[in-house]
């Protein structure tokens, strides 16, 4: 049945405290018209960059007979969109939810959240990372931040990279099966003043390029923004550069708007400041072809 609400089935954990996943993937789909229906992965006290002690409850145990549940509603989701799970079983779990719920096509977006700045996250582990180099097969888009396509290439962590050497990088991922690959916070030796995000779509063979101005300051949750903005825009019908553009430009409004207080970073960006922003049209475009 098509309803005029899209749906999205969003598979992450949901953290007490600090704004990340579930968190901000539900407020930013909602304002941007999305349905969000979470299965969550884990819940937390609060996330794990940053924060000692947090309370981990791993959900894996519930997961297949919440899905079974689902599955007998016949729920009809217009996406599948995962991030930060609490177990490498999990990926079994949700690999076997995505072959059975497939009498709708979906896009399936995986975000596969591993670790920032050269390293994993406090609950992440070698072989996470491997079952996660199988899963993004079933991927039509996934979004590495610039330190998880490292891991998932098997390659060294070095801050900076040219464009060609990064576009290596994006078909090498996009040959193990996901249809387009972004890679987020990628810094270039020649624009030392930004980062940018940088997309290859195997569709067509174009290769997309935003860049963002640098702010010294790490926010956790701004990747789980990024791709959240990124799914609620390509499901309302928008081309992938411009999908591109409002996530980063989403991020970096996000950014600038909580970077001139002083609390503490691991707190997440001021997104209740912001959230409005992503009911405004699009008004400049900064996308280019590399
Ligand atoms: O934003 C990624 C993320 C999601 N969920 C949890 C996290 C993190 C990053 O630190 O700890 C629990």
């Amino acid at each position: 049945m098509k309803t005029p609400v899209p749906k999205v089935a969003a598979i992450h954990d949901i953290s007490g405290f600090g704004r990340v996943s579930l968190t901000v993937i539900i407020p930013v789909l909602s304002t941007m018209g999305i349905q969000v229906c979470p299965l969550p992965t884990a819940v937390l006290s609060t996330h794990t960059g940053g924060f000692k002690d947090y309370k981990f409850i791993d959900l894996s145990d519930h997961m297949k007979e919440y899905i079974e549940h689902w599955l007998r509603l016949g729920l009809d989701f217009d996406s599948i969109y995962s991030g930060f799970l609490g177990s490498e079983r999990q990926i079994d779990i949700i690999s076997d939810f995505i072959v059975k719920d497939s009498k709708k096509e979906k896009l399936i977006v995986i975000d596969p959240v591993l670790g920032d700045n050269g390293a994993l996250y406090q609950s992440m582990n070698k072989n996470m990372v491997e079952k996660m180099k199988d899963f993004i097969q079933l991927a039509d888009i996934i979004t590495p931040n610039f330190s998880e396509a490292a891991f998932l290439l098997g390659k060294p962590y070095n801050n900076e990279i040219e464009d060609e050497e990064i576009k290596e990088w994006l078909l090498e991922l996009a040959e193990r099966g996901p249809k387009i690959v972004i890679i987020t916070s990628v810094n270039n030796p020649n624009f030392k003043k930004g980062t940018s995000v940088i997309a290859y779509n195997k569709r067509d063979g174009c290769f997309w390029k935003v860049k963002c101005d640098y702010i010294p300051a790490h926010f956790p949750g701004t990747g789980d923004i990024f791709t959240s903005v990124l799914v609620g825009s390509i499901l309302q019908g928008d081309s992938l550069p411009i999908a591109l553009d409002r996530a980063v430009q989403f991020v970096s409004i996000a950014i600038r708007a909580s970077y001139g207080y002083k609390y503490p970073e691991r707190e997440g960006v001021l997104l209740e400041r912001v959230l409005e922003n992503l009911k405004a049209p699009v008004m400049s475009c900064s996308y280019e072809i590399v």
